[in-house]
């Protein structure tokens, strides 16, 4: 038995993470303009300004706590692996409460907030501090090439393959806390239709795709998920 979860912001939010859309428009991006702060471009054009963006997510990860949904998570893996099954948890978001709250197999696709990347060598480290112009690279010692180990916009996802992989042989596709607004992550359920998966969603209220999915649980992730785990 094998099942693929896919989590996104909504998973987070009673950690008290910001989501980026939804229905009442108090987003990160109805505050924050992404085209400014998640693209290559934005960080090309404003690096300190992108670091700013990322330096205050990054300390209010640090003071958030896993909730009852990253808990049930990693309970479910648990119990799958007990008994030769498997979870391939993938989530969209670049907090570590699914870590932290006890799942060991992770994808983050849309990379870590506690990881850097150096634009010149490509390496990347744990980063739980904050980020400037000059930062040096711990591996290569180059100043001012230290980035966010995020997926911006216009970037490819990490681990597509494994994914793909994943969606081919899995038994059931669920998502937790996504809007399905955001490609390749939103045409995942499409995918595990095509390949005859079940799929179910679980959210705060319906997705953008809430009707490609065979079965739909709606309430706070730190309810719906633990009562869908149990
Ligand atoms: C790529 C990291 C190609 C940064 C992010 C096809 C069609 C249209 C457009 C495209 C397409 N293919 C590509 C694109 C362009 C683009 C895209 O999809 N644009 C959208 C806006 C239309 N995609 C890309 O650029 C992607 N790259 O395709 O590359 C390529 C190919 C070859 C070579 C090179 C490149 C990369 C996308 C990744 C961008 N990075 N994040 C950061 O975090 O700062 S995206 C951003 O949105 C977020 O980070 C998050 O990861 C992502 C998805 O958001 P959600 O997680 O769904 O969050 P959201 O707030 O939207 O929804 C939360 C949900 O939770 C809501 O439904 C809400 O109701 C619910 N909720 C709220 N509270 C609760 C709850 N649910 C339960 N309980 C609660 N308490």
């Amino acid at each position: 038995m094998r099942i693929i979860v896919l989590t996104g912001a909504g998973v987070s939010a009673e950690s008290g993470l910001g989501t980026f859309r939804d229905k009442a428009g108090t987003g990160i991006w109805a505050k924050f303009d992404p085209m400014k702060l998640a693209t290559p471009e934005a960080f090309a054009a404003d690096p300190a300004y992108v670091h700013a963006f990322y330096n205050a997510r990054r300390r209010n990860l640090i003071e958030a706590t896993p909730n009852a949904a990253h808990l049930a998570l990693a309970r479910l893996e648990e119990g799958l692996s007990a008994r030769g099954a498997e979870l391939l948890l993938v989530t969209q978001n670049i907090d570590d409460l699914h870590e932290r709250a006890g799942s060991k197999r992770v994808l983050h696709m849309h990379g870590e907030l506690l990881k850097a990347r150096c634009a010149r060598c490509g390496a990347v480290a744990d980063w739980c501090a904050d980020l400037g112009v000059e930062t040096p690279c711990p591996a290569c010692a180059s100043e001012g090439e230290m980035r966010p180990h995020v997926v911006w916009f216009g970037e490819m996802p990490l681990g597509m393959d494994r994914i793909e992989a994943g969606l081919m042989s899995a038994d059931l596709f669920v998502a937790i806390g996504t809007s399905g607004s955001v490609y390749p992550a939103a045409g995942f359920v499409f995918e595990a239709r095509a390949a005859g998966i079940r799929t179910c969603e679980i959210n705060l209220e319906p997705s953008d795709n809430a009707h490609l999915f065979d079965e739909r649980r709606y309430g706070p992730a730190s309810e719906a998920v633990p009562a869908w785990v149990a």
